[in-house]
């Protein structure tokens, strides 16, 4: 018999203490954890059942598909758009947003997801994870289009993204804190094991692709060098590195450790003001990070307040402890 609160329990529970809740929104997201649950069984058999390896395609941003790409938005698309919650939903793996079937009712909420964040880990056995972020569609708005997706992230409604490493782990936030869920596979359900995440306000480690250094700005270099230097060059401790590739597991041990995570602005490639997804990535997490206690920036500005203009579009990303990405915003202010 487990003792613990499941994930269930904890949404029913939130559920009741706002007045006037339907159980729509406890529902949707339900269904999301069901959609995570069987993800993280596809991942977890990988070249058992043949899912390692490239689909053969490209995604919208000229990225190789691999086929757990496909497989998890197929996931993502078929646990969500029967049950009568959703206006419309927009993937990192879809060209065009993607309305409900005409078979379905529709709903009030817009949800928007990375089926697979860091799948070019697949093939290794790095951990992975599935990115979400639930919106509330425009009023009077029955058949979406993607405008009606863009909105800043200040607007959303509920954040969270599972991970699928040595435990699946699912993180949440409806803007009331943030809580962590451990999958107990006897019981197949998420317990609550990591209750208000809180990240600590300093940190004494870094996460950069180090290789795009000769592509980074000034106020970035700056940063990182003095990271490199430590004590030797004038920060009062020294630093530690850790760079995952996959943004899910960095946030996840920031979350638990504190740290600062950096995909800045860069010019690799001019036409990408950044790497990462503002609405299947920069936005939920900033969502999270920010209800932990932490920092989320571009640089020059506030993650959640970009007024997004395209569903595909890419931010710098600059999150994490207090103290370090403030030290960073001041660089960007000093040039
Ligand atoms: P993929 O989902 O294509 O593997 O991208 C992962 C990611 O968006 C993010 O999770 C990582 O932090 C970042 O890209 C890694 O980028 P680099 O490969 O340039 O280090």
């Amino acid at each position: 018999m487990h003792s613990g609160t499941t994930i269930t329990q904890f949404m029913i529970e939130e559920q009741r203490r706002i007045r006037g809740a339907s159980g729509d929104f406890t529902s949707l997201l339900n269904d999301v954890v069901t959609a995570c649950k069987v993800i993280s069984n596809a991942v977890s058999q990988g070249g058992l059942v043949g899912v390692l390896g490239t689909a053969g395609s490209d995604n919208i941003q000229g990225e190789v598909q691999k086929k757990l790409d496909v497989i998890t938005n197929d996931i993502m698309i078929k646990s969500n758009e029967w049950a009568g919650h959703l206006a419309g939903m927009a993937s990192e793996e879809m060209d065009d947003m993607y309305p409900i079937p005409k078979q379905y009712p529709k709903g009030k909420y817009l949800l928007v997801f990375d089926p697979l964040d860091g799948s070019s880990n697949i093939d290794v056995n790095i951990s992975v994870g599935t990115i979400f972020s639930i919106l509330r569609c425009p009023p009077d708005v029955t058949e979406p289009t993607a405008k009606d997706f863009l909105q800043p992230g200040t607007q959303q409604v509920c954040a969270g993204f599972a991970l699928y490493g040595p435990c699946t782990m699912m993180v949440l936030t409806t803007g009331n804190g943030v809580n962590g869920f451990t999958l107990d596979r006897n019981i197949g359900e998420f317990v609550l094991t990591h209750p208000k995440m809180s990240i600590p306000e300093d940190t004494q480690e870094f996460a950069i692709n180090m290789s795009n250094q000769r592509y980074w700005e000034a106020p970035v270099a700056r940063y990182i060098n003095e990271c490199l230097g430590g004590k030797a060059s004038g920060r009062e401790k020294n630093f530690n590195m850790r760079w995952i590739a996959s943004m899910v597991a960095d946030v996840y041990r920031i979350l638990t450790r504190g740290g600062i995570f950096m995909y800045p602005k860069d010019t690799k490639d001019p036409s990408k003001p950044g790497r990462l997804r503002l609405m299947y990535e920069a936005n939920p997490i900033s969502f999270i990070v920010e209800q932990a206690g932490g920092v989320c920036t571009t640089g020059r500005e506030r993650i959640m307040d970009v007024k997004p203009d395209d569903l595909h579009q890419r931010v710098p990303v600059i999150l994490g402890s207090r103290n370090e990405v403030e030290r960073v915003i001041r660089y960007h202010k000093e040039g």
